[in-house]
């Protein structure tokens, strides 16, 4: 049960945040020196600093409190398990075993599911090995230089972020590309420059019926057999789904369509087979090596005190200025230009994980839930959003991640690129008063006591990604438990899909639009005007 807003643990923490919430955090700092190595953490090679925040030692207590009384130990209990934690759903959420390098038996239903797991990982590896090493050859008997991922939302967001961040680990010779917008242009902008007997398609849809794309999909066939005729289809295209007799009606040959779960949600699928682009363009070792970073936050996640466990820790310190404060938005800057795709990652997982207002029984939810996520890498995004994030009147807290070392090491632009990582966070902690009369002193003053978390790793390798990934998807696991709202479903975006195919018709017509609401009836027809050209 998630504990409600006048449950013991809320009235605490609203009685303790009428406490805390005056306090600057540069008064906290200059009061305990320990204040680092008190509220931060270390897992493996990843560092979490949690301490420039608005909180004290009571107030990790007192949200402690709220997370047992949530029982987030219970629902992590249960989602390790496989019980169907997606109740709307009736479904397990059990990505967890996608990574799970223990050797211990993982079970939906009572059935392990690891064995399946297992061979879909060596038929990746087989399928990356071919293509990595020229032996798989095309219809034409060249060999495949260029792979194109069909997909949107989670069998898209995730591997192309996860592809980006990995560029120094890719293989040479081999481009991987990503479609995802229905817009034409996406498919016809990616196709340029690319030889239909040297490119391969992996269409990845868990239901294969994603509008989207099944487009892209349809247009890449029709490209390719345009090239090099139908009979060729076979050799070009592989795919990744749930419906495997989806394609095969769409042309996809047996042995290479990859198996994908009902207990795999898209927004963490890029550990199963829908990461397959991931393990073409940099090979499987390193994708394993992503598992096994995911792994090592997993059994951090399952093992840590609460008190001491990083998703927990980012959790409630996210919920604390949500649900305190009435923080609405969080952002997120990566200080690594390889990471520029993890903002629109983590927008997905947590806005759709948690962007929800009613509780898994269906009541409405008692308080705010995820926040709007936005984010851009550093420093880009100091030049554009962080004027709010410093002097706007709101308080956005902003996860900060940098490496230590750098993949491109060229005249000190590292150590510029980490000032700065240093600095943000620093300003936004102290503020500062400008050393300016009036009036421009109060234009110029900083107030700072605006917070932070601030990441930082040893470098950006398959491994950490995996860490950094698995941590944020278990701070949404976590909210959305203390929430008591199902972060497994997507009734919303389901809902969405439906949409456009209602409009479709109106659009096809010769006749006006008529029926629905006057605005979509008026734009319909201006645009059916503007198509039909000038009067
Ligand atoms: C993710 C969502 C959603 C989904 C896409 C693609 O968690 O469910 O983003 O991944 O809509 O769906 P298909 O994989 O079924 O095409």
């Amino acid at each position: 049960m998630a504990s409600s807003n006048s449950s013991p643990a809320w009235k605490a923490l609203q009685a303790h945040h009428s406490r805390v919430a005056p306090a600057h955090m540069r008064t906290l700092f200059e009061e305990d020196p320990e204040r680092f190595s008190r509220f931060s953490l270390k897992h493996g090679d990843l560092l979490l600093d949690y301490s420039k925040n608005r909180v004290t030692a009571e107030t990790m207590s007192l949200l402690a409190d709220l997370a047992r009384a949530a029982d987030v130990e219970g629902w992590r209990r249960r989602m390790f398990a496989g019980e169907r934690i997606n109740t709307s759903e009736d479904r397990a959420a059990l990505h967890v075993a996608l990574r799970n390098r223990s050797g211990r038996p993982m079970a939906v239903d009572g059935a392990d599911v690891m064995p399946a797991v297992e061979a879909v990982l060596s038929r990746m590896r087989a399928f990356a090995d071919e293509l990595g090493g020229g032996a798989w050859k095309g219809a034409t008997g060249t060999p495949i230089t260029d792979v194109v991922n069909i997909g949107i939302g989670g069998s898209h967001l995730g591997p192309a972020m996860v592809v980006e961040a990995l560029t120094p680990y890719r293989k040479p010779g081999l481009g991987v590309h990503f479609v995802s917008n229905v817009d034409g242009t996406h498919m016809v902008e990616t196709l340029k420059g690319l030889e239909a007997a040297t490119t391969l398609f992996i269409v990845v849809s868990k239901t294969f019926t994603t509008v989207e794309t099944v487009a892209n999909a349809k247009t890449a066939r029709a490209w390719l057999a345009g090239a090099l005729g139908e009979a060729a289809v076979g050799r070009h295209f592989a795919a990744v789904t749930a419906e495997a007799g989806a394609a095969a009606a769409f042309g996809v040959e047996a042995e290479h369509v990859f198996e994908l779960w009902d207990w795999v949600g898209g927004r963490t699928s890029l550990w199963s087979a829908a990461g397959l682009s991931i393990a073409v363009a940099v090979g499987m070792d390193r994708f394993e090596e992503l598992l096994d970073g995911a792994h090592a936050m997993d059994e951090h996640f399952l093992s840590a005190p609460l008190e001491a466990n990083m998703p927990v820790v980012l959790a409630l310190l996210g919920v604390w200025y949500i649900d305190f404060f009435g923080a609405g938005c969080h952002a997120v800057v990566p200080y690594d230009q390889y990471l520029r795709r993890l903002p629109a990652h983590l927008q997905q997982l947590d806005m759709e994980s948690n962007g929800k207002s009613v509780t898994r029984d269906g009541a409405p939810a008692a308080r705010a839930t995820a926040p709007v996520v936005f984010g851009a890498p550093g420093t880009d995004g100091q030049h554009a959003f962080f004027q709010l994030l410093h002097q706007g009147t709101r308080l956005i807290p902003a996860d900060f991640i940098a490496a230590a070392e750098t993949h491109n090491p060229v005249d000190g632009h590292h150590a510029l690129l980490l000032a700065n990582f240093f600095a943000q966070s620093a300003a936004l902690m102290t503020g500062g008063s400008a050393m300016e009369a009036a009036p421009l002193a109060p234009h110029k003053a900083l107030a700072g006591n605006r917070p932070s978390n601030s990441i930082l790793v040893r470098r950006f390798d398959a491994r950490t990604l995996g860490m950094l990934i698995a941590l944020y998807e278990h701070k949404v696991f976590v909210q959305g438990v203390i929430w008591g709202i199902n972060s497994f479903d997507q009734w919303g975006v389901e809902l969405g899909k439906e949409l456009a195919g209602t409009i479709l018709p109106a659009i096809e017509d010769a006749q006006p639009a008529r029926g629905h609401d006057s605005s979509t009836d008026g734009l319909i027809n201006h645009f059916k005007a503007l198509r039909a050209g000038p009067p």
